[in-house]
């Protein structure tokens, strides 16, 4: 049996990735037939990018390049992440355009994949992971590698039209199309990638869901990244989760605490969010000082300026609410710009009476599933899901709300703190047997099941 070959833009390999779920879960495939795991080094240097090859402990592999300065701003701060990001997240009016960071995209992926090669084996199978990687098949191919190759793209598949927006939209789809298997998170996004195989690319959808692009036969498949459901449900009860129950407990007295937890993302609706908790308080003077919320904004990209802004628009909203509502003795909305620890975080869901996931578009959205698994079975939380993420196509039983419409949410904020405990108990078991049942290993098995499988 062949090894696999996991390609992503952060490994496992560096700290910064090292707490997320996609991470464990590559790490334990790898781990399992010994595979190798290529990506960025998280280095910049000034020429000559290097690279270096070493083993962990458990016999993964681990192949990483550096990036020239140049490399770094236009494959991933320019192409990756001001043009691929916003038009894949519906905001092609956030999107820049240059010909320049395309071919900077397109130098990288090529030398990652001519690195790549020289260490893949003959029955290897070579799993690539998201936006950052889009022709990777097609350089591999390119080099000569005819082995079983995998894509899976973590956030959503736009729209025909809005793929349209994009310059090189039928290059890289074409690209795309070297790829054995293409997996989504949600149907949506693949009826709409599969559209625009049809309409663009003039695919042959007979045997669908395989599809014969110019003569080559790719696969697409949907499958929902799910998170280590029994470690989160265990760092919710853990000392470290207590810890900061409690510090957050002294400050909340006996109010109720609605959370947010999100990378600082325009794609995650905070400003709407904030409006929405504006609108909440707005509308229900009784409950002033009865519920507090706390937003914990993780900073991200912040070298790219519409991040900037963000930053700029939040501190700017949160400001005019708390001075509008917030009293000598209570602050409405709490707003922290700071990473905390998986532990942390899962104290502060396992308390909260509400969780607030309301993206304007999500590939799945991960923290709507920490916060299932956090609750407390006996006196279980309320998660509001945004229709928007990618998470709403598997949790039902949440209260699912339109982003965008603020008198809703608001008045959904206030349905979901007066739930009668029958019914959040009704909706979180329900919850909670698709989190745990669609976990992290559930998913990574039916992606490769997928790809191991003859087309
Ligand atoms: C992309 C797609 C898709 C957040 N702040 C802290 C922290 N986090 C953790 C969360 C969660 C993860 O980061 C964020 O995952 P999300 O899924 O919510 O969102 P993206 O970062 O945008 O992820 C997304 C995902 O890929 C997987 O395919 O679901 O749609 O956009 O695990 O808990 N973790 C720690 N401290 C923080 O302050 N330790």
């Amino acid at each position: 049996m062949g090894r696999l070959v996991a390609i992503s833009n952060r490994t496992a390999a560096d700290a910064g990735a090292q707490a997320g779920g996609l991470a464990v879960a590559v790490w334990d495939a790898l781990k399992a037939t010994g595979g190798l795991w290529a990506g960025w080094s998280g280095d910049i240097v000034s020429d000559s990018p290097g690279s270096k090859q070493f083993e962990s402990e458990d016999g993964v592999s681990f192949l990483l390049t550096d990036m020239t300065e140049d490399e770094h701003d236009g494959f991933y701060l320019r192409y990756s992440n001001s043009t691929l990001w916003p038009i894949f997240h519906y905001r092609v009016d956030l999107a820049t355009f240059d010909r320049g960071a395309f071919d900077h995209y397109l130098a990288v992926n090529e030398r990652l994949a001519n690195l790549t090669i020289e260490h893949l084996r003959e029955h290897d199978m070579v799993w690539v992971h998201d936006y950052h990687f889009l022709p990777m098949a097609d350089a591999l191919r390119r080099a000569g590698w005819k082995g079983r190759t995998g894509f899976f793209l973590h956030i959503p598949f736009p729209t025909p039209d809005m793929f349209r927006a994009l310059p090189e939209h039928s290059w890289l789809a074409r690209a795309l199309c070297q790829f054995d298997l293409i997996g989504f998170q949600s149907e949506s996004d693949r009826t709409n990638f599969e559209r625009y195989l049809v309409d663009s690319l003039d695919a042959d959808a007979s045997e669908a869901p395989i599809y014969t692009v110019a003569g080559r036969r790719v696969r697409v498949g949907v499958y929902p990244i799910g998170i280590d459901a029994a470690a989160f449900e265990e760092a919710a009860r853990s000392p470290a989760a207590g810890d900061a129950a409690a510090r957050i407990g002294r400050f909340l007295g006996n109010r109720d605490l609605i959370i947010g937890v999100d990378r600082m993302d325009y794609s995650k609706g905070l400003p709407q969010r904030f409006e929405a908790v504006g609108a909440f308080f707005d509308n229900h003077p009784e409950l002033h000082g009865k519920v507090s919320v706390t937003q914990i904004a993780t900073p991200s990209r912040t070298k790219v300026e519409e991040y900037r802004q963000l930053r700029y628009e939040l501190d700017q909203l949160v400001g005019r609410i708390n001075g509008d509502y917030g009293d000598l003795d209570w602050i409405p909305l709490r707003y922290l710009a700071r990473s905390y620890s998986r532990d942390e975080l899962a104290g502060l869901f396992r308390i909260a009476r509400v969780g607030l996931v309301t993206p304007l578009r999500d590939g799945m959205n991960l923290v709507a599933k920490e916060y299932v698994m956090a609750q407390d079975p006996e006196d279980p939380g309320v998660l509001i899901l945004s229709e928007f993420a990618g998470a709403a196509e598997q949790l039902h039983e949440a209260l699912i709300v339109n982003p965008h419409d603020r008198s809703t949410l608001a008045e959904t904020i206030r349905i979901a703190l007066t739930m009668p405990l029958e019914e959040r108990k009704r909706r979180w078991e329900a919850l909670r047997d698709v989190v745990r049942r669609t976990d992290i290993a559930w998913w990574r098995d039916l992606f490769l099941n997928d790809l191991r499988a003859k087309i």
